[in-house]
């Protein structure tokens, strides 16, 4: 089984910016913006759709920098996270009912209040590579198995 996610970190200058998730999967924590793909939508489509509804911008360019296959023990669903970049957008990030936007510098990410996998991936992320991967948390996201290539 299946569930194909976006998952969108947007920079400007030497910043880039996270919400904070006020409700649902991953809630209390720092992440990129994006969700789950509907029907009938691209990939593509739902990383922008999820990125306005959750931070109120549009972006306008998209770059695919990779994917990462998350698991967790005892249950078959695999999460499949298409990760993009954009660096270009119309609007100014505003809190949501889902998320509270900040922009962090590079070297300051809070990584102890963001998923357990984030750290291994953010510096290939930052480094401008490619990357794929797979993860597999326990039922407390402690991260068991982890795998993770550039390509
Ligand atoms: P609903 O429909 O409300 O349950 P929601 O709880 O908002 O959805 P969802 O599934 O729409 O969550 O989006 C989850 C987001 O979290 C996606 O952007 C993908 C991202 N994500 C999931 N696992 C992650 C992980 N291990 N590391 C990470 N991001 C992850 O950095």
């Amino acid at each position: 089984m299946k569930k194909i996610l976006t998952l969108c970190l947007i920079c400007q200058d030497s910043k880039i910016l996270l919400g904070m998730k006020k409700r649902g999967f991953g809630e209390g924590r720092w992440n990129g913006f994006g969700g789950k793909v509907e029907e009938k939508e691209s990939i593509e489509q739902a990383a922008k759709r999820e990125i306005k509804e959750e931070s109120g911008i549009e972006v306008q360019n998209l770059n695919k920098v990779g994917v990462l296959d998350f698991q967790f023990r005892g249950d078959p669903e695999v999460l499949e996270v298409h990760i993009f970049k954009s660096d270009d957008f119309l609007g100014e990030p505003k809190e949501t009912e889902e998320m509270k936007p900040q922009w962090f510098y590079s070297d300051q990410i809070p990584f102890g209040k963001m998923w357990p996998d984030d750290i291994y991936w953010f510096p290939l992320f930052f480094k401008g590579k490619k990357f794929k991967g797979r993860f597999l948390f326990d039922e407390n996201d402690n991260i068991l198995e982890k795998e993770i290539q550039e390509i």
